[in-house]
């Protein structure tokens, strides 16, 4: 997975995305981070990428062609990467003549946009290449969007002041769903999630802190058991924390019955 970043604060994306699991998966090659900033595009003196906005108002507008040529220099990065890849023996590449490289999905993040979950996060991953655009002050001249942006995400209700945090937020999320990232065994229970259900709880040792116990099955060793037991928490957890998710589920009769009675004492 090729995450290319178009901003003007690119040490967020690259010292945030340097860290723990991401940054695990940058050096081990199965994830790379292009953090690409739209102010040396700027073309005068300044490094200026803003603006004030037509018809007045407050604050600034980053302006449409330094956006432009930041796309225009991803696509060029995609494409000789794309060329050298090519094994067909044909000279030359389909793309050479183009100035950007069709098919591939650039994401604005905005409050505007439809909202990021796992679903589209496990989509997402799926891809070779994506590109995201990362606004600041008052946005972006539409000029632009308009003609490179593919798709519109938000992360959630309520406004931030620039794109990269969310950019973060979703890197964070696909990169999980590629493979190698994680280790099976913590991918396996990823789908706990994607089947609508909380993930169970967890203990470690001690077996008793402060005169509290673990649940005496974890130590029983029995795998049969323990799996109805962790399958029998999640529809717990979700009933008590997010009943919402559970009509998304895919539950047994009991299970359901469950469900209501747990649903119930929330009432
Ligand atoms: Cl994607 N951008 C900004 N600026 N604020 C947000 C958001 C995105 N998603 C939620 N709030």
């Amino acid at each position: 997975m090729n995450f290319h970043v178009m901003t003007l604060f690119p040490g967020m994306i690259t010292n945030a995305m340097g860290e723990s699991i991401t940054g695990r998966a940058i050096k081990a090659g199965h994830i790379n981070v292009n953090a690409v900033n739209i102010r040396d595009f700027a073309g005068n003196k300044n490094n200026n990428v803003d603006d004030y906005p037509y018809g007045g108002g407050a604050g600034m507008v980053i302006q449409a062609e330094p956006v432009y040529l930041c796309y225009r220099h991803i696509c060029e990065n995609i494409q000789k990467r794309k060329q050298c890849q090519e094994t067909t023996g044909i000279s030359g590449s389909i793309y050479k003549n183009i100035e950007v490289t069709p098919g591939v999905r650039v994401i604005y993040l905005t409050p505007q946009g439809k909202t990021f979950n796992q679903e589209l996060a496990c989509e997402y991953a799926t891809e070779e290449d994506l590109v995201f655009l990362c606004g600041h002050y008052e946005g972006i001249d539409e000029r632009v969007t308009e003609e490179i942006v593919t798709d519109y995400v938000s992360i959630g209700d309520y406004v931030l002041t620039g794109g990269e945090l969310p950019a973060l937020v979703m890197m964070d999320a696909i990169s999980r769903f590629v493979p190698g990232v994680l280790n099976n065994c913590i991918s396996a229970r990823t789908e706990s999630f994607s089947g609508n259900l909380l993930e169970y709880p967890q203990y470690t040792r001690p077996a008793a802190w402060r005169g509290k116990e673990v649940p005496p099955i974890l130590l029983s060793g029995n795998h049969k058991k323990l799996a109805e037991w962790y399958r029998k928490q999640s529809v717990i957890r979700t009933a008590l924390m997010r009943p919402d998710l559970l009509e998304g589920a895919e539950l047994t009769e009991e299970e359901k019955e469950l469900a209501g009675k747990v649903a119930g004492y929330g009432k």
